[in-house]
């Protein structure tokens, strides 16, 4: 598989996706809600996804297509190449700040990331990492994560998973993001993961995520030695919903050790 040429193709693609949302902004959106009155989707993410199809279809034929609006294919393995698109990662940025959105668009073969694209259309920041070619920030190539302590570390997460909820012992997290030096909250996994790729946070915790949320991501963080998993440590399937943690080497031992020990949750 001449993973260059697909890394190629795609980034153009994105770069003109980012055209289109960008053209967007002074347009009126259609805004509907999904799973919960928070939960939105609107005319653009659809359209984005439908784009990429076809290009997809029309360049790679055998292709198969897992995207959130559901527009691609059925997907229920990830055998031969798969994209995993989430065409606006952030929607409710996008909606209310027109910034702190992101195209991510993965690609796996035989479940394996072989692709990450993830686009900051807001800053024209294109961040993408072929498996074993290196991550890069525009033509900018990203160096390896180093390791560093909880005390020194930036932790990425929603203000929900310290608040009651019903996934997990809200006070499971307290320790972590009283040890931790701060946290911050950005509401788009996709950027919240090119964060750590980039060293302006450490780590990324996520009760729940969707493949799309975090296919391109991984790609991108384990090229540059960060470790991607569940809560549990346990690696993703990238066909499920799952929990996330992603952090820098060595940070992500010692959270799942010393504060996400299974038997306290
Ligand atoms: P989305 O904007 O593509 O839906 C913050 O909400 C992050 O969680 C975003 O990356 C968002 O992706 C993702 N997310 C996953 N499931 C969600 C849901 N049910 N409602 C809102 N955001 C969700
Ligand atoms: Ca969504
Ligand atoms: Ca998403
Ligand atoms: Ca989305």
């Amino acid at each position: 598989m001449d993973w260059e040429y697909i890394d190629l193709q795609a980034k153009q693609w994105v770069m003109e996706a980012g055209d289109k949302i960008r053209d967007s902004f002074t347009e009126t959106l259609n805004i509907q809600t999904k799973s919960n009155p928070n939960d939105l989707v609107t005319n653009i993410d659809k359209e984005i996804e439908q784009f990429f199809i076809h290009k997809i279809r029309k360049t790679f034929p055998n292709h198969r297509i897992l995207g959130e609006e559901g527009l691609g294919d059925e997907v229920n393995n990830l055998d031969c190449v798969v994209w995993i698109i989430d065409p606006i990662d952030g929607t409710m940025n996008f909606i209310h700040q027109q910034r702190n959105f992101a195209i991510s668009l993965g690609v796996y073969e035989n479940g394996v990331g072989k692709i990450g694209i993830i686009y900051d259309v807001a800053h024209s920041e294109l961040y993408h990492a072929i498996s074993g070619k290196g991550a890069f920030m525009n033509d900018t190539q990203l160096p390896p994560l180093n390791k560093v302590t909880v005390k020194e570390s930036i932790i990425a997460l929603n203000a929900t998973w310290v608040m009651e909820n019903h996934r997990i012992d809200h006070n499971l997290l307290i320790p972590l993001v009283r040890e931790a030096r701060g946290t911050r909250s950005y509401g788009t996994a996709a950027l919240e993961m090119v964060f750590v790729a980039t060293g302006r946070v450490d780590a990324y915790i996520s009760m729940r995520l969707s493949p799309w949320d975090v296919a391109a991501g991984s790609v991108i963080i384990e090229e540059l030695g960060g470790v991607v998993t569940n809560l549990r440590g346990h690696k993703l399937d990238f066909l499920s919903k799952d929990s996330l943690l992603v952090a820098k080497p060595g940070l992500h031992q010692t959270i799942i050790n010393d504060y996400l020990k299974e038997g306290k949750w």
